[in-house]
């Protein structure tokens, strides 16, 4: 355990699954970097924009303990560039993408994390619908 982690999301509607994933990805390591999604960003990756503008999703994961720095995410295809500006040791993301980053192992450690169960932002968004 040791050196530079970082992770990515868009962490709308922020909640336990986030948060679960954050502190995990910082036990990882010595300190925890995040890359919060653009609301562009996000719209390209959910189809609509986010509940929670860049700003406040910056706000809110940048006010964790666990997470030592959080900067804007502007696109998917900039991660290469994100992992040698931070020199990150260790790339985690959550296991719905599991396979999609191994490109990345010649630079970093890639760690693919279990999603926590029956928890999401589209669902708590139906929830308060209805
Ligand atoms: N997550 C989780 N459990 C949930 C929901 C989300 O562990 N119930 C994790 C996801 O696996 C992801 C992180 O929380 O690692 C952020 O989730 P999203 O905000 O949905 O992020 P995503 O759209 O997957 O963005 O460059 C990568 C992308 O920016 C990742």
């Amino acid at each position: 355990m040791h050196g530079t982690v970082l992770t990515f999301g868009t962490f709308d509607v922020f909640h336990v699954g986030h948060l679960r994933i954050l502190e995990r990805a910082a036990s990882c390591g010595v300190r925890l970097i995040v890359g919060v999604s653009t609301d562009q960003l996000s719209i390209v990756k959910k189809g609509r924009p986010p509940v929670y503008t860049q700003a406040e999703r910056c706000e809110i994961i940048g006010a964790l303990k666990c997470v030592e720095e959080v900067f804007l995410e502007e696109s998917l295809e900039l991660k290469r560039d994100y992992i040698l500006h931070y020199k990150a040791n260790t790339l985690v993301m959550g296991d719905d993408w599991l396979g999609k980053f191994d490109e990345f192992e010649s630079m970093c450690k890639v760690v693919y994390l279990t999603r926590t169960p029956a928890i999401s932002t589209t669902e708590i968004i139906e929830k308060i619908r209805v």
